[in-house]
């Protein structure tokens, strides 16, 4: 697969233009949430304002210049973050899954191959806010927060340290993260994890106090593919706190990582606790869910599930009565290549 590196090499030095017709077609997902758009309101918090990982993991120190100059004009053109120093190669310069759609689940030489053409597999935090609505820059609205690093509580106490989402739809009920732009690829495994800062009640009791995510993915911060979720429970009316009963969700596990007081591997579900995603479970859909499962994402949105519609029921997907929003930490990918 060497060779795809150097197509990709060639590819970034040579235009911006190379293979960049990727997300630009009538491939728009019906799943998308009413506002997808990179814009930049009043309340937001402008790039250069979210406050830098702490915690020494490399990688989420780039942010994206093109974001910066998004910001406030209104304009979702999709041509508009595709010009910057920061950018990565142009979508569709590489292809780390030869799969054909349809195909059966990958076997071993297909790891393979997708391990050979991973970038550098360090951990690396999102450190990039590129849209927050509900961000005043203060107390639990503070959406740096949620790009600074994660401050886990532990299996038995909500963390601290994140950006509470509410469920105002458009004003409060989600957040839009990057690595600076760069592209997060399909590596072997997880390939990120979303901290939120659910806990267990009591130690031992098995009853969870969580606040339901759904991720959405996009390549180009336009059009946003949810990550396959579904609450498994057998009345879908009613509440359920197990986290196995929520497929797919962000927010499901207890934060035992803590990039000051427990450096674990993020990666390391035991250790670190966290929802853990892998890209093979995005659709084998011939569209924009295949595209990122094969050339990975480059914008990250979670969204606070009880303003997400379940499609199970055909309203939205319930939560604890006791919740008033999601808490969101931070997120950790590998396989980030700049
Ligand atoms: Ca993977
Ligand atoms: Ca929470
Ligand atoms: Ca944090």
């Amino acid at each position: 697969m060497r060779h795809l590196w150097i197509g990709v090499v060639l590819c970034g030095v040579v235009a911006f233009g190379c293979g960049t017709s990727g997300t630009r077609g009538p491939s728009r997902e019906t799943g998308d949430l009413p506002d997808a758009s990179p814009d930049v309101g009043p309340g937001d918090l402008l790039p250069d304002e979210a406050v830098m990982p702490r915690d020494g993991i490399d990688g989420a120190d780039v942010q994206d210049p093109d974001e910066g100059s998004d910001g406030g004009n209104g304009d979702p053109s999709p041509g508009d973050d595709e010009v910057g120093a920061g950018d990565t190669a142009p979508d569709g310069a590489l292809d780390p899954d030869p799969e054909t759609p349809g195909d059966a689940p990958p076997d071993p030489s297909e790891e393979d191959a997708r391990e050979t053409v991973s970038p550098d597999p360090a951990p690396a935090t999102a450190g990039t806010v590129v849209d927050a609505p509900g961000n005043t820059g203060s107390g639990f609205q503070d959406a740096s927060r949620a790009a600074n690093g994660v401050r886990g509580g532990g299996q038995n106490a909500g963390g601290m340290d994140v950006f509470s989402l509410g469920y105002q739809e458009g004003v409060d009920n989600y957040l839009v993260l990057s690595w600076g732009g760069a592209t997060v690829h399909n590596g072997p495994g997880a390939d990120f994890v979303v901290f939120e800062n659910g806990f267990e009640v009591g130690a031992g009791s098995g009853s969870f106090f969580l606040d339901q995510i759904v991720v959405m993915l996009s390549r180009d911060g336009v059009t946003f593919v949810p990550f396959p979720h579904d609450y498994v429970a057998e009345d879908e009316t009613k509440y359920q706190s197990k986290p196995e009963a929520w497929q797919g969700f962000g927010g499901r596990y207890p934060v035992k990582y803590n990039v000051d007081s427990n450096p674990v591997d993020p990666f390391d579900h035991e250790a670190a606790g966290g929802d853990p995603f892998d890209l093979d479970g995005m659709p084998l859909d011939g569209g924009e869910g295949q595209a990122i499962r094969e050339k990975g994402f480059r914008y990250l949105k979670l969204v606070a599930a009880p303003t997400v519609l379940n499609p199970d029921t055909g309203a939205a997907f319930v939560r604890d009565p006791a919740s008033n929003g999601a808490d969101i930490d931070g997120v950790v990918a590998r396989y980030v290549q700049e």
